[in-house]
């Protein structure tokens, strides 16, 4: 399998988050992606490629003209306006407040993009951001050409943004991205498969009222874990989307028993929507370790996950998302993908 996979995310670095009432170090840091790299190496999956340099035209297919045109705009409002650390935003237009009106303030505009305090940005972030992307698109053409997988090696992770907002770590959708240019070269139908621990809220929201990109999220469940506002089993997709999302919330302590079977069911409906190809928003935040999170999936786990997939016996593209337990972040990512390649 080859990988695609960007130096570049290494400048979106020492960022800051909220976390439990203190200002931490961001936990989406770039050892993350390295380590990962590391570990294709060292278990010789395959090649690992650069990307190619796309311009955003397939960005603003699924996110709003107005959002992608801010992102490379936030550093530099930010600096100008005279600070350094993390540019974070701190307000949001609120239900019952007015949020139609884009304020000139770098600080507003934050509020009015985002949906949580979760995606800062430092000096480097926006080229992170753009070669993430151009990651993703890279490992999209390889599948298109005729691979049957490739590995979107992805820093910063995506499937919290949403056609106008970031939030979550994530800021262009990678995942929601790659879905609608395999729509645009001919797929009928793709079905994204997010196993991440965190409900795709972003990723649900782009594709909510669609037929064409079948959605299945196995996550936490949103009563009791972020993001909270969405990822709930009613949540079944709208108008012409009824019935083509689908919410697989799971509570705190789900080990590989109960949350394989979830997968297997949501294998069952991708197998009966029959899509041309599949879009793994692979997080391995699952994992019983991991630091802000609260499954117990092993590491011997996750080649089992990769051959599930494997089994549908479609063309699949694993774009990297979310997981946070650094030292096994390697073992347990690329476990799926050479499970999948057994
Ligand atoms: C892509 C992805 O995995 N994004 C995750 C973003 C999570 N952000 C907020 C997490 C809040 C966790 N609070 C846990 C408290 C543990 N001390
Ligand atoms: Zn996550």
């Amino acid at each position: 399998m080859k990988t695609v996979f960007s130096p570049l995310h290494a400048g979106h670095a020492d960022t800051m988050e909220l976390n439990s009432g203190e200002i931490v170090p961001g936990f989406e840091k770039p050892a993350r992606a390295e380590i990962i790299k590391a570990r294709v190496e060292s278990e010789r999956l395959g090649p690992i490629l650069p990307p190619e340099i796309h311009d955003l035209a397939a960005a603003k297919k699924v996110h709003t003209s107005a959002y992608i045109d801010f992102l490379p705009t936030v550093w530099p409002q930010w600096e100008a306006s005279g600070r350094g650390g993390s540019a974070i935003p701190f307000t949001w237009p609120t239900r019952g407040l007015r949020g139609d009106v884009v304020p000139d303030n770098i600080d507003a505009q934050l509020g009015f993009y985002s949906f949580d305090a979760g995606a800062p940005f430092v000096k480097g972030t926006w080229h992170a951001i753009k070669s993430s992307y151009d990651v993703a698109l890279t490992a999209a053409a390889l599948v298109k050409a005729g691979e049957r997988t490739a590995f979107a090696l992805c820093r910063p992770p995506g499937h919290h943004a949403g056609a106008a907002f970031m939030g979550g770590y994530c800021y262009i959708n990678n995942a929601a991205v790659v879905a609608q240019w395999f729509r645009d070269q001919g797929a009928a139908r793709v079905s994204i498969l997010d196993v991440d621990y965190h409900h795709g809220n972003g990723t649900q929201e782009i594709f909510y009222q669609r037929r064409d990109v079948q959605v299945l999220n196995l996550h936490a469940d949103p009563m009791v874990e972020y993001p909270f506002f969405l990822g709930h089993a009613d949540e079944r997709g709208h108008g012409e989307g009824e019935g083509f999302n689908h919410n697989y919330p799971m509570p705190f302590g789900t080990a590989f028993d109960e949350w394989s079977a979830a997968l297997e069911d949501a294998c069952g409906k991708l197998v009966a929507y029959a899509p041309d190809i599949v879009v793994v928003s692979l997080g391995v935040d699952t994992f019983e370790k991991d630091p802000i999170s609260q499954f117990k999936l092993k590491s011997p786990d996750y080649p089992k996950v990769g051959a599930r997939i494997a089994a549908l016996n479609l063309p699949t593209l694993f774009v990297m998302e979310g997981g946070y337990a650094v030292d096994e972040i390697g073992v347990n990512a690329v476990g799926v993908l050479t499970g999948f390649e057994d």
